[in-house]
């Protein structure tokens, strides 16, 4: 009998375009394992009503996401791609975790901080329990690997905590996940402001490359980016904040290491070397561009996967559930 693969499981929030630093950071290390992995992709639109969201923007983006995961070339047929709202498990066990989870953990989650701090008027209970939601994606479907940028990495230790604590008091229900993180990618910053990461929700539209933006787009927005007043191509994270994070661009869609850059670009001033990372970038995403432009034609074949995969995840997470709820000790569902 063939070997039974390991559960890999990561999604994204439905929140706004997908940046470069989503691409570098998760959705490529996702494309990468995906063969060697049984994987479930969550588009994860319980955790963006975290914040306010205009419903036809929503509903728009939440499908655009999916064909997205899509054209990057996870394919629906082998992969579960599903939205997580559509599957009801999500919502159950997140409830029941939540009175597994101590408010002193939750207290020292970063995001929260950041995203309280940056929300002031909506610091909602969900925004504070939005780590519980997130364990439950994961249990659910017993997941071994979570493939995320490094900005998640707290979450998942939270995640471990919570299945520890309650495989400790009822056995071995969940396995116990590994976050991974790539080696370059896992955090790309903000173009103006590399002390803060890319964000697909910041206000500046000059901070980040979005995965749709066009070519010359692409090429402006990085000959604005914010370096320093040396011009000299060399990586050092604490003085050349800002060229070492082109660096890093750089490296991750050539594949060139750091030194190579350095040698490349020696000599040269900061004009030629943000010319040759916007030309990297753009080539990089011309393809998915039109893959995406594509897809969005197919309807039917969208919805069609869509159905099958709902489909799936809700099986598979109801395995979960249902060992949950009976060593939890609740009474059994009789139906006629
Ligand atoms: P928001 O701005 O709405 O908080 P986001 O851009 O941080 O959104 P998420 O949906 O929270 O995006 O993240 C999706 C995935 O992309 C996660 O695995 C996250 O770690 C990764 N990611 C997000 N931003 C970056 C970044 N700048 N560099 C590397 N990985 C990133
Ligand atoms: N919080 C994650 C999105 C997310 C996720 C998950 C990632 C929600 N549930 C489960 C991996 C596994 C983020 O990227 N902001």
């Amino acid at each position: 009998m063939a070997e039974e693969k390991k559960i890999l499981y990561s999604g994204m929030q439905a929140t706004g375009s997908l940046t470069l630093g989503n691409y570098l950071g998760a959705l490529r290390n996702w494309i990468n394992l995906n063969e060697e992995y049984e994987c479930f992709f969550g588009v994860m639109d319980m955790h963006s009503i975290t914040v306010r969201q205009n419903p036809t923007e929503f509903r728009q983006r939440a499908r655009d996401l999916f064909a997205l995961y899509v054209a990057a070339g996870l394919d629906p047929e082998k992969n579960c791609i599903y939205f997580q709202s559509h599957v009801s498990s999500h919502a159950e066990l997140s409830w029941i975790l939540n009175c597994y989870t101590y408010m002193g953990e939750l207290n020292r989650m970063t995001q929260f901080k950041d995203k309280s701090a940056k929300h002031a008027d909506n610091i909602n209970a969900g925004l504070y329990t939005y780590p519980v939601l997130m364990a439950a994606d994961i249990l659910l479907y017993q997941a071994d690997l979570v493939p995320v940028g490094k900005d998640q990495l707290q979450h998942l230790e939270i995640t471990r905590d919570i299945a520890q604590r309650f495989n400790g008091i009822y056995g071995d229900v969940f396995t116990i996940p590994e976050a991974y993180t790539g080696k370059i990618g896992a955090r790309v910053m903000s173009l103006q402001d590399p002390a803060r990461k890319m964000s697909k929700s910041d206000e500046n539209p000059n901070a980040s490359i979005f995965l749709m933006d066009d070519g010359n787009v692409i090429r402006k927005k990085f000959k604005r980016a914010v370096t320093d007043s040396e011009a000299e191509v060399r990586y050092d994270v604490a003085n050349k904040p800002g060229i070492s994070n082109l660096m890093d661009i750089y490296s991750a869609t050539t594949g060139k290491t750091l030194e190579e850059i350095e040698r490349e670009f020696a000599g040269c001033g900061y004009g030629d070397f943000k010319g040759a990372v916007g030309d990297a970038v753009a080539d990089l995403l011309t393809p998915l561009q039109e893959r995406f432009a594509e897809l969005k034609k197919d309807k039917e074949y969208i919805d069609r996967v869509i159905r099958a995969n709902d489909e799936k995840a809700f099986y598979a997470s109801q395995k979960t559930l249902r060992k949950v709820k009976k060593k939890i000790g609740f009474t059994e569902i009789i139906r006629c």
